[in-house]
C-alpha cells in the first residue's frame, strides 16, 4: 500500500516511522510520501489562506495549491503502475463534518492500494477542493470524531494506524484482529478486561475463572463482560 499526506505541517507525520507503521515501511509492506502545500505555491509568502467569502473569524484554505496539488497527484501527469491492475486510489479528506470514521471505514480502506490524506487547517478548505477532486479519484471526507481538532493531520495519524494494523503481515498474530472491539464477532461490542500476572496484586486478586483454564467459561465470561460494559458505557452499539 502506498499512503500519502498533503499538509502545510510536514513534521506532524515523522512519528509514522515509528512502531508498526514504521515496521511495515521497513519490510516494504508500506511506502509513504509526505508533501508540503507549500511547494505548489507561487507567491513570495508561500501564502495557503485568505480571508472567508461571506466574512466570519479566520481564514480559509486557498484552493489554488489544493488543485495544482491534487492534480499533480492524481492527474493525468501523475505517476500510475506500468504493470499489473489499475491501482486502487482513495483522497480522504480529514474534516470535523466528515462521515464518522469506523472500523468499517478501516477495513475497506485496507484493501486500496493508494490513499491520499489532505489535511487542512484554519476554517478548512475552500469546498470547490473536494468537488475538483471528485473529477479525478474517489473522494471521502471523514471525520475521527465529534469534537474539534486544529487541523486534519492528527485525524490522519490515527486512521493510518487503524488502516495499516489491518495489512496482511503487519501484525504478529492476526487472529488477535478477529478478537477486537468494533471487529469480527465483537463488531458491535467493547473490549472485555484483560490481565496478567501477578495473579493478586495490591490486594486485588484477578477474577478465578481466568485462572481454571476452563476455555468454554473464560470465553462465556469474556462475552458477558463485553456485553456488560457495551451496555454500561455504549448501549448505541446495542441498538
Ligand atoms: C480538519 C481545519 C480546524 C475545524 C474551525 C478549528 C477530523 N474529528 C475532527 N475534529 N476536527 C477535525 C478537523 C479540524 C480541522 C481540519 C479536521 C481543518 N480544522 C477547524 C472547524 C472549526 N477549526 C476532525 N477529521
Amino acid at each position: 500500500m502506498r499512503l500519502e499526506y498533503v499538509t502545510i505541517f510536514p513534521d506532524y507525520f515523522a512519528p509514522i516511522h515509528l512502531s508498526l507503521v514504521g515496521k511495515a515501511i521497513e519490510t516494504g509492506l508500506l511506502s509513504v510520501a509526505v508533501h508540503d502545500l507549500r511547494d505548489w505555491t507561487h507567491d513570495v509568502h508561500r501564502s495557503v489562506d485568505d480571508t472567508p467569502f461571506g466574512g466570519g473569524a479566520g481564514m480559509v484554505m486557498k484552493p489554488g495549491p489544493w488543485g495544482e496539488a491534487l492534480d499533480d497527484l492524481f492527474g493525468p501527469g501523475a505517476p500510475q503502475p506500468t504493470t499489473g491492475p489499475p491501482q486502487r486510489s482513495c483522497l480522504i479528506l480529514t474534516s470535523p463534518s466528515g462521515l464518522p470514521f469506523t472500523q468499517s471505514h478501516a477495513v475497506d480502506l485496507a484493501t486500496y492500494d493508494r490513499l491520499v490524506f489532505a489535511c487542512g487547517r484554519y476554517e478548512g478548505i475552500d469546498a470547490r477542493v473536494a468537488e475538483h477532486a471528485a473529477s479525478l479519484t474517489e473522494v471521502r471526507e471523514l471525520s475521527l470524531g465529534d469534537y474539534v481538532l486544529n487541523g486534519g493531520e492528527v485525524a490522519a495519524l490515527a486512521m493510518t494506524e487503524a488502516i495499516v494494523r489491518l495489512l496482511p503481515g503487519v501484525i504478529g498474530n492476526p487472529e488477535s484482529l478477529t478478537e477486537e472491539s468494533h471487529s469480527g464477532d465483537y463488531q458491535r461490542l467493547l473490549e472485555y478486561p484483560v490481565y496478567t500476572k501477578p495473579a493478586e496484586w495490591r490486594g486485588l486478586a484477578v477474577p478465578e475463572v481466568l485462572l481454571s483454564g476452563h476455555h468454554a467459561k473464560i470465553a462465556q465470561w469474556r462475552r458477558q463482560q463485553a456485553e456488560e460494559l457495551t451496555r454500561a458505557r455504549r448501549p448505541d452499539l446495542l441498538a
